[in-house]
């Protein structure tokens, strides 16, 4: 990674904690689903740094990523937002739940993420799609992802990069998919990051 790199950063002392205490189940990884989009600012860019980011993050390796789409905002007035860049990146990691929750917000920090309306637009979010089976209806984080198994620009990276894969609680993607409208001019834009 060059020095100018917007994500170079420490590493919160929690997670530091986290990955020490969890020194002896390095052997025993997680799976873990994450979703990162961007719809301000150099997506494709932004896209790349946050998958770098994930890659520097102790005690967890990034096994597989998506190709990238451009999707239309979902949840808000059409027109209103700038389109989105998806993908879906494939983890496994050491880190609990909430710590790798933490290292997404850390990320999307490092990007000058400002939460100022919900689903407003955004320089970077990172969602947990799925941790292992679990299941967790916790507000702080909810797993799977609460809106995971009705989004195409979700579900549709997801396949491709495991075709196999199941929603915890809702079934296998490839199913999910015939449900959702895949209207969402998902453009896939033909780069591969990682
Ligand atoms: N939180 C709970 N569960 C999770 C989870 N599984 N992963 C909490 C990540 N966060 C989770 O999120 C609000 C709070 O949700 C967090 O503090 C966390 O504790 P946020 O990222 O601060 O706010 P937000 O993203 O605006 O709200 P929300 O409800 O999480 O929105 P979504 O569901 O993330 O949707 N359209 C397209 N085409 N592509 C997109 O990527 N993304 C969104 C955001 C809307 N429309 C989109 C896209
Ligand atoms: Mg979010």
């Amino acid at each position: 990674m060059s020095s100018s790199d917007p994500t170079v950063q420490p590493v919160p002392a929690s997670v530091v904690e986290q990955v020490d205490a969890a020194d002896v189940t390095l052997s025993n990884p997680k799976r873990a689903v994450i979703s990162i989009g961007s719809n301000l600012g150099n997506r494709l860019e932004t896209l790349q740094g946050a998958i770098d980011a994930l890659e520097d993050t102790p005690g967890l390796r990034v096994k597989a990523v998506s190709p990238v789409y451009e999707t239309e905002p979902w949840g808000v007035e059409p027109g209103s937002q700038p389109s989105y860049f998806n993908a879906v990146v494939l983890v496994k990691t050491t880190l609990p739940p909430d710590s790798l929750l933490e290292r997404g917000h850390a990320i999307e920090e490092a990007f000058e993420r400002v939460r100022d309306e919900r689903w407003g637009p955004r320089t970077l979010d990172v969602d947990i799609v799925a941790y292992q089976d679990v299941v967790s209806d916790d507000p702080l984080l909810t797993l799977p992802h609460p809106r995971a198994h009705e989004r195409a620009f979700v579900l549709v990276p997801w396949h491709d990069v495991d075709p196999e894969a199941e929603v915890p609680g809702r079934g296998p993607v490839v199913d999910l998919l015939a449900g959702v409208d895949r209207e969402l001019s998902l453009i896939h834009i033909g780069r591969r990051l990682g």
